[in-house]
């Protein structure tokens, strides 16, 4: 059994993302239904622009979505370059418990979703279509720290029966190549949950974070007896050293991880000034900023 049950969520929209949540689980009800529903609030916002409904779309003007979800048994899905379904956190639970695979891509993971009675939606919104009209302008494609391209969702959570369960969604970063994928969808790097040791999310530059799988080391740091704060330091820790080694500009990187531990405790660590994290408990509702790496 683990600790008094917890909600964690990456960005200032993880309060409301939270409360949702909590509705969920101060009910008694799982930490996995807890996550799609959280998760769910933020994808159907059209002002939340690097998620769902109102993402940012690719290059060539077109929203794509990942997702990936992860639950108490280690049951996994995902879905990568998904477009057109406002959902794919709740497709990516389909996958998990429907299909006798973990991940669907593109096309097939679109049939897949209208098999199970998603309905087709168009996903950019007129403000993303206009900006990204500018953005053609110039063409330019470079990642910023700021919010603006950093507004994954993440979430994990601890149920009243000890259950850690997490998931992640997103549109990506902003005008990255058609067929992208980031790490938001892929276990280990965007997301990770080990039922007897914790759970971690990542948000922030997936390229950075697929190098260093960086959920599954938090939570394996967390297993050798690292805080999930010191979890989270270390694996931004190690994201720095690649930059540093290969003499990158890391002025324009942010990345964020959160971590939950199966006895209650939670941190998070990231690599610029500016990363909000949401914390819900019987005892608080919060927005806190991370502790960041670069001063
Ligand atoms: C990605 N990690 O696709 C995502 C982007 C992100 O907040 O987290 N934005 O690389």
């Amino acid at each position: 059994k683990g600790g008094a049950p917890l909600v964690l969520s990456t960005w200032d929209f993880g309060l409301q993302a939270n409360a949702h949540a909590w509705k969920i689980i101060s009910s008694g009800g799982s930490s996995l239904d807890a996550i799609e529903s959280g998760i769910n609030y933020v994808e159907n916002d059209p002002n939340e622009r690097s998620v769902g409904l109102g993402g940012r779309p690719d290059r060539e003007g077109r929203v794509s979505l990942d997702a990936c979800i992860m639950d108490e048994r280690s049951g996994i899905g995902s879905v990568a370059n998904l477009e057109h379904i406002k959902n794919p956190i709740s497709v990516a639970r389909r996958v998990m418990e429907h299909t006798p695979h973990t991940m669907l891509v593109g096309e097939g993971a679109l049939e897949f979703a209208f098999s199970q009675g998603f309905i087709k939606e168009d996903l950019l919104t007129e403000q993303s279509a206009r900006e990204w009209a500018d953005w053609k302008q110039t063409s330019k494609y470079v990642p910023k720290v700021n919010i603006e391209n950093h507004d994954t969702i993440g979430m994990i959570a601890l149920d009243t029966k000890g259950n850690l369960s997490g998931g992640c969604s997103t549109s990506g970063m902003a005008y990255k190549m058609k067929g992208r994928v980031g790490d938001s969808p892929i276990i280990g790097a965007g997301l990770y949950v080990d039922n007897s040791i914790g759970a971690a999310t990542a948000t922030g530059h997936g390229e950075e974070i697929m190098r260093t799988v960086g959920s599954f080391l938090v939570v394996e740091l967390m297993r050798q007896g690292y805080t999930p704060e010191q979890a989270c330091k270390e694996a931004i820790r190690r994201i720095e050293e690649n930059f540093r080694r290969e003499k990158r500009s890391i002025t324009d990187t942010q990345i964020g991880f959160i971590a939950i531990s199966k006895a209650g405790h939670y941190g998070a660590y990231s690599l610029q000034t500016g990363f909000t994290y949401a914390v819900k408990s019987d005892k608080e509702e919060i927005l806190r900023t991370a502790p960041h790496a670069l001063k």
